[in-house]
């Protein structure tokens, strides 16, 4: 390991290394040279890209020395490890969140402006790593972000998929799909490791045959091998030394080349199968929470859970523990069913190829692995068909029904023979067609299984998984999501970062349930005024963002109501427009009309295939049309869609909301992680009781949280007792207003067709129940507006929902799991410097 030189100032006397000194002059002449030397350029054919690598190597520099330290600290003590196991890691752009990790933010920046350059214009250039969905996988980077922080040994495992969640453009308001090329211009933040490369077996058969002492195994003889190449991106903590370690897996031929088929003339034959490997990792499969049967996807899951395992296999060889100790120094967590093949797999790896016994390798096995479950919707269960499963890993097969007979012998041990209770028990789904389900798997191959919401937790004990509960009813647990203060806070809201940190020191970064010493300025003038200044200025700074991305102007005065995430039919983005609707007529109605102004900011990805959720979008930008520019309504009401929700964009959104649309059914958000992001930021909540909405309500205080709607229990009952949306609609004029206008043209230039599916479904089957929810919406929409009036009341209420949201942050969640999951402690790092003392 380097020695590295005395760090932080610039003495004159004493040069700083300039690899790892953050000096302003170090961190001036260690980014011009790496503009040389790592882009090859001089300032004057310098393009801001150019800068922004330049910039982004000379962080990684910083980055390495606290990396290498860190691996050398956990191989000397053999920690005990997390292994986080994750088909998303949703991370977002890393070069601002590293300046704020490594504590060098003011100095780079400085640096930035003595170079006449601007570091918000080098930001920008990131392309962000887009390798996931929504909320699973930017619960995923939030989670290492944590790990990294409480200085617990993590390794995250995924996917590299070459081409993550597509960009989205509108073009007549429709959604279009473009490819993310996110590896174009060359990724800084991910070193390759061709060296601990690991071979993938898919399809063929098996065969028996007996070990050494007589005892029968068995031999998979596959169909075709695919090799894992692992990329290593540093994962560092907030102002600590520990760097972690996300380790994503890229799939190639075993050969570049297949030389027979090269030597026969076969120069295509022998390129296509270099293809046909590498089409594994390309692309992230674009749904969120349906699942696709299909068989490429399979193949990822496997694929890269493959490669993990083999991976912690290594590291205790080279450690030289004993495979028997595998569960004593991996705890592995299988973020939702997408890895859960992990159980199967283990079992392999350690019968046939460390020839175990079955028993032990079982009781391994369980000890291994927790799973987090993230959804109770029907379509999201994973379920893979015999037919599929059996032709892609044949040997898993074998492995699933030997734990399938297992296990429910133990079940008609506990229970007798329920036939009814075994079916719904069995790894094996017989009801049409055969599958392997594998929230079942999972299950029965964990220790322990959580929910990610209080409510969540206690519906999936009650309803999903109730027959597992029945029987193992201590794996349960709930662990209530978290996210990140630094990237969510810090980076993404420097204003109010500031404005606390002068206030109360910096200590809340770390801790946030500190944030609450806040408290007492809630009613200060002095405090109320600079609160509001500083949310005043993030909407202006989204009014001049939304005025160029989408040329649409608003006023930065107007009540800003945002919902942003994933549209789904479920997370009810076409309540919010029939709001809009309806403030619409209610204006056009009385034209003098003295309300609340209001800017309606929408933003979120539609799954491609999701035809109904791609028509709401085409409705929130029709109904935008109409109101954005008609005279009759000026600056009272203004609707946008924002283009190209990820990370990046949606950092300025959350500092710069009124109102957080959280409007879900009841029951169906398992927990949702963007109305913390927007209450952390003194954004109020509308709301239902829904997912983690109920203990965001609990921590803020009812009074400072705007909640409408049916319960989870009013749901099931009015499903019960026969719902009847028509109903709803023939009885209330502004809704049915509000409906016919959709139904007749209103918003489509006279097409009555465009809309008639979506105007169908609510009057008919309303899966969702908007039409029951729409009138307390609504009124409780005029309580928001109400309240915006009296803006001491509602500046009181903003400082009150940032200074009660502690419990929210991602390091109480990992803290919980480290606790009650993983039994993990954390390995503090010091360099070689702190260590020594010298420099
Ligand atoms: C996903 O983003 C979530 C659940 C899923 O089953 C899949 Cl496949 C993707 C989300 C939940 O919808 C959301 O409520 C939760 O906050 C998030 O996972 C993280 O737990």
């Amino acid at each position: 390991i380097q020695e590295p030189q005395l760090q932080g100032q610039d003495t004159g006397m004493q040069c700083e290394d300039d690899r790892t000194g953050i000096g302003v002059e170090t961190l001036k002449r260690a980014f011009l040279d790496n503009l040389f030397y790592v882009q090859g350029k001089f300032p004057a054919l310098a393009t801001k890209h150019d800068y922004y690598m330049a910039l982004a190597y000379t962080v990684r520099d910083r980055l390495l020395q606290r990396w290498v330290n860190t691996a050398a600290i956990y191989t000397q003590q053999g920690s005990r490890t997390v292994a986080y196991l994750s088909a998303e890691f949703l991370m977002g752009p890393h070069l601002g969140n590293n300046l704020i990790n490594l504590g060098i933010y003011n100095q780079v920046q400085q640096a930035m402006t003595e170079l006449k350059l601007d570091l918000k214009e080098l930001l920008a250039k990131e392309e962000e790593p887009g390798l996931g969905n929504g909320g699973l996988g930017r619960l995923a980077a939030c989670y290492l972000d944590s790990l990294a922080s409480l200085e617990i040994p993590t390794l995250g495992y995924g996917i590299r998929y070459e081409f993550g969640i597509f960009d989205q453009l509108i073009r007549n308001g429709w959604q279009v799909e473009k490819t993310d090329k996110w590896l174009r211009y060359g990724n800084p933040w991910e070193i390759a490791r061709p060296e601990w490369a690991v071979s993938v077996k898919f399809g063929g058969r098996t065969e028996a045959h007996k070990n050494a002492q007589g005892r029968y195994r068995v031999r998979w003889i596959p169909h075709k091998v695919v090799l894992g190449i692992p990329y290593d991106t540093p994962i560092l903590g907030y102002k600590v030394n520990t760097a972690n370690t996300l380790r994503l897996w890229k799939a190639e031929a075993p050969e570049s080349f297949d030389f027979e088929a090269f030597n026969r003339g076969n120069y295509y034959g022998a390129v296509d199968q270099k293809v046909t490997s590498e089409n594994l990792t390309k692309v992230l499969y674009p749904n969120d929470e349906t699942y696709e049967g299909k068989q490429l996807r399979l193949e990822q899951q496997y694929f890269f859970v493959s490669c993990a395992l083999q991976d912690m296999l290594r590291i205790m060889l080279r450690q030289k523990l004993p495979l028997e100790q595998f569960h004593e120094k991996f705890a592995v967590q299988l973020n939702d069913t997408h890895p859960a093949i992990a159980v199967a797999e283990l079992m392999r790896l350690l019968l046939d190829e460390h020839d175990m016994d079955w028993e032990p390798a079982w009781e391994i096995t369980q000890k291994t692995f927790g799973y987090t479950n993230h959804t109770l919707l029907p379509e999201a269960l994973e379920k893979w068909s015999l037919k599929l499963f059996s032709s892609l890993l044949p040997r898993h097969l074998e492995i699933i029904y030997e734990i399938n007979w297992r296990f429910l012998e133990q079940v008609r041990h506990k229970f007798g023979t329920d036939e009814g209770r075994i079916g719904r028990l069995s790894l094996i789904d017989e009801n049409d067609g055969k599958f392997v389900r594998m929230a079942h798997l999972a299950c029965v191959g964990s220790h322990k299984i959580n929910g990610v919401a209080a409510l969540h937790s206690e519906l999936l004990q009650k309803t999903t998984l109730l027959d597992f509960y029945e029987f193992f009813p201590e794996k349960f647990t709930n662990i209530t999501n978290g996210v990140t203060p630094r990237r969510w806070i810090v980076l993404s809201n420097p204003k109010l970062t500031n404005l606390i940190t002068s206030c109360i020191g910096d200590n809340w970064i770390k801790h946030l349930e500190d944030v609450q010493r806040i408290e007492t300025y809630a009613e200060d003038p002095g405090f109320q005024q600079e609160w509001q200044q500083i949310k005043r200025e993030n909407k202006v700074n989204v009014a001049e963002i939304l005025l160029d991305r989408t040329g649409v102007k608003v006023d930065p005065d107007s009540l800003f109501d945002i919902q942003v995430k994933r549209i789904h039919q479920y997370k009810r983005q076409h309540l919010n427009i029939l709001h809009a609707i309806t403030l619409y007529n209610q204006i056009k109605q009385n034209p003098n009309l003295d309300i609340t102004p209001r800017t309606l900011i929408f933003a979120g990805k539609a799954a491609p295939g999701y035809y109904i959720a791609k028509l709401i979008i085409k409705l929130i930008n029709s109904v935008a049309e109409v109101v954005n520019k008609d005279p009759d309504i000026g600056d009272r009401l203004k609707v946008v869609f924002l283009p190209d929700y990820n990370v990046k964009n949606s950092q300025p959104i959350y500092p710069a909301a009124d109102l957080s649309e959280q409007i879900s059914t009841a029951g169906k958000e398992a927990s949702g992680t963007g109305n913390m992001k927007f209450a952390m930021n003194g954004a109020l909540t509308i709301g239902t009781l829904d997912g983690t909405n109920i203990e965001i309500r609990n921590a803020v205080g009812a009074e400072n949280f705007f909640l409408f709607g049916l319960t989870t229990e009013d749901v099931g009952a009015l499903r019960l007792t026969g719902y009847r949306p028509r109903e709803y609609y023939k009885e209330n004029p502004q809704l049915k207003q509000a409906i016919d206008q959709i139904a007749s043209g209103y918003f489509s230039h006279g097409d009555r067709s465009l809309f008639k599916p979506l105007v169908d479904l609510l009057l008919d089957k309303d899966p969702f129940m908007l039409m029951a929810d729409y009138q307390p919406y609504i009124d409780c929409q005029q309580q928001v507006s109400q309240t915006y009036r009296d803006r001491d009341r509602w500046l009181q209420m903003s400082i009150l929902n940032t200074a009660r949201m502690g419990k929210f942050s991602s390091d109480r969640a990992i803290r919980e799991y480290c606790q009650q999951i993983w039994k993990v402690q954390p390995v503090p790092v010091q360099l070689a410097a702190e260590k020594t003392g010298d420099g």
